[in-house]
């Protein structure tokens, strides 16, 4: 992609969902520039990323809700999805047809609901309240997740992948890795890290999104940067968040 970089706007401490952006980037070789983890004297920082919700950003573009959001000259994007929507075919990580695109920007969606899901596990009364003020909704919430919702949300993709090698490719859509294939490694390396005990019990029912996330790893340029420093570690702050009690055994 031709200067200037594109600006990517996301929470400087968590992977979260500016992770599945990054990846992108970082896979193509591709300059960004990831502003809130510059300094205030660099002009990044929180605080840049804050103007821009709060309407500071390129004249007459529209106001984005929240973070990541992608600016590239005066376009101003948000969504996850629809970040990678526009920024997939112009660096070599989306299908080269319509109808490709349209199949990967629909499982692109569909990982987000499930991003969102796995969010309100830990969240499921309300975003304004820490995590211990809903505790016994949070247990509950995350027995139906771990036995219900990722089993069929994951057994849902690798079924898309099962189709995909009779065409054969082991990719999520079409015949190379799209930014959905880099997707999926990370919605599976963050499951795994909130959920181990559940997504071991569930590993032998996925072996092609295993195969796949490992595949995406050993991508190059996605190894040099997943060993870096510019690789956030999941935390207790992110979307994906590792209480034991919400990943027991344990019916409730
Ligand atoms: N559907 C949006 C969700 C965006 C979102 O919820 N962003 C979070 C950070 S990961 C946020 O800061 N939300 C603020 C809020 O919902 O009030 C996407 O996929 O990008």
């Amino acid at each position: 992609m031709s200067e200037p970089s594109c600006r990517l706007y996301y929470w400087p401490s968590i992977p979260g969902r500016g992770e599945f952006v990054r990846l992108a980037f970082e896979d193509a070789g591709t300059p960004y520039v990831d502003v809130a983890r510059l300094t205030k004297q660099e002009g990044g920082g929180v605080a840049a990323m804050t103007a821009l919700l709060e309407g500071k950003g390129p004249p007459h573009s529209l106001l984005p809700f929240a973070p990541p959001i992608l600016v590239w000259q005066d376009l101003v994007l948000a969504q996850t999805a629809h970040i990678l929507q526009w920024l997939g075919p112009r660096i070599g990580l989306a299908p080269d047809d319509e109808r490709g695109r349209l199949d990967a920007h629909q499982l692109q969606l569909t990982i987000a609901d499930l991003v969102g899901e796995a969010h309100d596990v830990h969240h499921p009364v309300a975003v304004s309240l820490y995590y211990k003020e809903q505790k016994p909704e949070a247990l509950r919430r995350a027995g139906h997740f771990t036995r219900e919702r990722i089993p069929k949300f994951l057994g849902y993709l690798e079924r898309v992948l099962e189709r995909n090698a009779k065409r054969g490719a082991p990719y999520a859509v079409g015949d190379r890795a799209s930014y959905v294939d880099l997707s999926l490694f990370q919605l599976l390396a963050g499951l795994r890290f909130a959920f181990p005990q559940a997504m071991a019990r569930l590993a032998p029912t996925i072996p092609r999104l295993a195969a796949l996330a490992e595949e995406v790893a050993a991508r190059p340029r996605l190894r040099a940067y997943l060993a870096s420093s510019r690789r956030l570690a999941f935390n207790k702050d992110g979307i994906f968040r590792y209480y034991p009690e919400l990943d027991s055994d344990e019916d409730r």
